[in-house]
């Protein structure tokens, strides 16, 4: 899952580790030459007169320093103290000093600093299928938290730019977020659920992995087998409610689905049912009647939820396709299927923005408990390769 996302954020993470980089090893520079000054300094203080000639200081010799008694060790080790290791040392042991203090100093990443990983991370989403709009709002927020973000010179590099990243991901993701679980809750019953989408993406597939979803939470389930249009697609709802143990409201092939769906909302009524969840036929969004068709369902159904399928792995054909089912009848929310397959991980970042809709499920394999419930921290935890599906 999302492994070509993962490999591609690589660049990003090598530009602004080397970048960081170059700021450390300029501020060691720095800092290392200020150090060796005072070392100089320091030494010519301590060292016997002769020697203070040779280090071509001027500073005045301590008292007793013409004496020839080492001044430069304290007299705890006396036995080590001999004119022959105490030169270096003292100035091996003043020069980790000094290292140790360049890493309690700080870097500042300013924004010239960030050109470079920035376009990195920008090729690097939209390699990974992020629609342009949406890898420019990701790049933007990266880069608001890292410009003027100190940083100490021993930190891992490689987590500062997973670290920006993920916070920026989270944001992105969190703003259209809508609480699937709290929502049917909360609705009045029967809540009407419509799936819409293009052939082939999975609708009828989610809509027995979301019955097994709300049996579980114990709602009362009745399907409708809207899809009067392809041959064998009433036969193949009937099959999950069969194994799920649930009522198929159905007509025959060719007959008008929104009459299919009205009865499935009346069995529900009448029955004491929670939820109803209808299937519609796959159409193309350039289908002008199909797309008719999908707005006379909505019109006469009156879905409480109409929830647009489609599957990870299309990319950005998935996101354009999402905004004009939305621009046709306004979607509630999106469910992207086969995310178990999909490398790029660009469409699951990218829909919920550019549709201005949340995203509720994720489909990840072929089975019934295949569907996760959308989280933000899901999603970037994968994204970001710290778990796997
Ligand atoms: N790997 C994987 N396969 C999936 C997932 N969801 C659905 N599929 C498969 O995708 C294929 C199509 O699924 P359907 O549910 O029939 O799709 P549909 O949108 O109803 O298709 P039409 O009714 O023809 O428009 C099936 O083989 C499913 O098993 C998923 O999350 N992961
Ligand atoms: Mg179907």
């Amino acid at each position: 899952m999302f492994s070509r996302f993962k490999e591609k954020l690589n660049g990003f993470k090598e530009a602004l580790s080397s970048k960081i980089a170059e700021k450390v090893s300029q501020a060691e520079k720095l800092a290392g030459k200020k150090d060796d000054d005072k070392a100089i300094e320091s030494q010519a203080k301590a060292l016997p007169a002769a020697d203070k000639n040779a280090a071509q200081v001027k500073s005045p010799a301590p008292d007793g320093a013409s004496s020839g008694a080492s001044p430069t060790k304290p007299s705890v080790f006396p036995e080590k103290t001999t004119e022959a290791n105490n030169k270096p040392k003292s100035r091996f042991s003043f020069l980790e000093k000094a290292k140790s203090l360049i890493f309690e100093q700080e870097v500042i990443l300013e924004e010239k600093d960030l050109e470079e990983p920035m376009w990195a991370l920008e090729m690097a989403l939209m390699e990974s299928d992020v629609a342009l709009p949406v890898a420019e709002e990701i790049v933007r927020e990266v880069k608001s938290n890292l410009v003027g973000m100190k940083r100490k010179i021993g930190a891992d590099t490689g987590a500062i730019a997973e670290q920006s990243l993920r916070n920026a991901l989270l944001t992105l993701l969190s703003r259209n977020y809508l609480d699937f679980d709290e929502y049917i809750k909360s609705k009045e019953k029967p809540v009407k659920i419509l799936f819409v989408g293009v052939n082939g993406t999975g609708k009828t597939t989610s809509i027995a992995k979301v019955a097994r979803y709300l049996m579980n939470q114990s709602y009362s389930v009745v399907l409708a087998a809207g899809d009067t249009f392809r041959a064998g697609a009433i036969e193949q709802l009937e099959v999950h409610g069969n194994s799920l143990g649930l009522k198929v409201v159905k007509h025959k092939t060719g007959g008008d689905p929104a009459a299919v769906i009205f009865d499935a909302v009346e069995y529900a009524k009448a029955h004491n049912k929670d939820v109803v969840l209808a299937d519609t036929a796959g159409r193309l969004h350039t289908n002008i009647n199909l797309m008719d068709q999908m707005r006379k369902i909505v019109r006469v159904t009156k879905p409480d939820l109409l929830i647009f399928v489609d599957e990870a792995i299309a990319g950005n054909d998935a996101v354009e396709r999402a905004r004009l089912f939305n621009e046709s009848v306004p979607i509630d929310g999106s469910i992207l299927t086969k995310t178990d397959a999909d490398a790029k991980g660009g469409s699951a970042i990218s829909i919920a923005y550019i549709t201005g809709k949340p995203v509720l499920f994720l489909g990840i394999g072929q089975t019934y408990p295949d569907l996760v419930k959308f989280e933000p921290e899901w999603l970037v935890d994968r994204l970001m390769g710290e778990a796997e599906a």
